[in-house]
């Protein structure tokens, strides 16, 4: 079968499932939101890692209908427990850069708010810096929109790519999630050092949100927090994982 086949068959078969991973405030430790991160689950095989099917669904326009597909199941899994959660629970989602030009994305956010309690929840969307969108009257309209009804824009990897400050601008973004990389750097040379002191600069100025990524030890998080960086993610506080094994796990936290 085409990877296009395969694919296809695998959303019918509703093979493709979310992982969170929480993403927690620097100052109190407290779980603030989640990332989703999808998954294959294929029969024999086990779990497949999305950087090997997420370039195929992007060639083939099927990121579209399989990341509505996530919403949907990320909704049905969370709304039950909605009232648990602390207000304004980010909830972020990984967008390709092909699914930017697509109006249909606005319904499916707004489909997505419907469906939980006024305030409960707060719908990210991360674009990676890797893959810059280009910015087009369609997209300028489509994050107006976006913006208006109360999403947030992330832009994920970032110092990696090109984004420059117009782009920032145009996009409405929200908040920067430092690349994974500078993380890694810490405590190793004074450069990293002084890019991650610029990009706090940076932030605070344009009053833009920042979120670390790739924490894995206490050094790196008391760093961090330092720094006054609001927002951490890794897996020093916890991996990817099941939606309840998340809400389990959160329950035992309070
Ligand atoms: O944990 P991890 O292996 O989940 O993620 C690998 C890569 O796949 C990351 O770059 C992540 O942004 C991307 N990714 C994960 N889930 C999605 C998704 O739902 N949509 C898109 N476009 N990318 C995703
Ligand atoms: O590209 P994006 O940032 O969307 O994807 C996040 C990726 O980083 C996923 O593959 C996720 O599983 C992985 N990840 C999350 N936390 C950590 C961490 O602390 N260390 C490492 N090495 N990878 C992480
Ligand atoms: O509860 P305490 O904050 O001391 O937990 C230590 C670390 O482990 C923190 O980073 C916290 O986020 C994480 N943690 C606490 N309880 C759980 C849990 O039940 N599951 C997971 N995955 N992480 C947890
Ligand atoms: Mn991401
Ligand atoms: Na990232």
């Amino acid at each position: 079968a085409s990877p296009r086949t395969q694919l296809q068959g695998a959303l019918n078969a509703k093979q493709f499932e979310p992982f969170v991973q929480p993403i927690v405030n620097a100052t109190d430790g407290r779980w603030s939101g989640v990332e989703v991160l999808m998954r294959w689950r294929l029969p024999g095989e086990g779990l497949i890692r999305p950087d090997l099917f997420i370039p195929m669904a992007e060639q083939t326009g099927l990121i579209l209908p399989m990341t509505r597909d996530l919403m949907r199941q990320v909704a049905e899994a969370l709304v039950p427990h909605a009232t648990e959660l602390p207000p304004h629970f980010h909830v972020g989602f990984n967008i390709s850069a092909a699914h930017c030009n697509d109006p249909r994305l606005l319904d499916d956010c707004r489909d997505f708010l419907a469906r939980f309690p006024p305030g409960s929840i707060e719908l990210w969307l991360e674009l990676t810096e890797r893959q810059l969108i280009e910015p087009t009257e369609q997209t300028d309209l489509l994050f107006m929109q976006l913006d208006s009804i109360g999403v947030k824009v992330a832009i994920d990897d970032f110092g990696i790519g090109h984004a420059s400050l117009n782009y920032l601008q145009r996009f409405k973004v929200d908040a920067l999630k430092i690349d994974q990389s500078f993380i890694k750097r810490i405590g190793a040379d004074t450069l990293s050092a002084h890019l991650l002191d610029t990009l706090v600069e940076l932030a605070t100025k344009l009053e833009i949100d920042l979120i670390a990524e790739g924490v894995e030890t206490a050094a790196q998080r008391d760093y961090l927090r330092a720094l006054h960086v609001r927002y951490l993610q890794g897996y020093f506080f916890g991996r990817p994982m099941p939606i309840g094994e998340f809400i389990h796990a959160h329950r035992h936290k309070r």
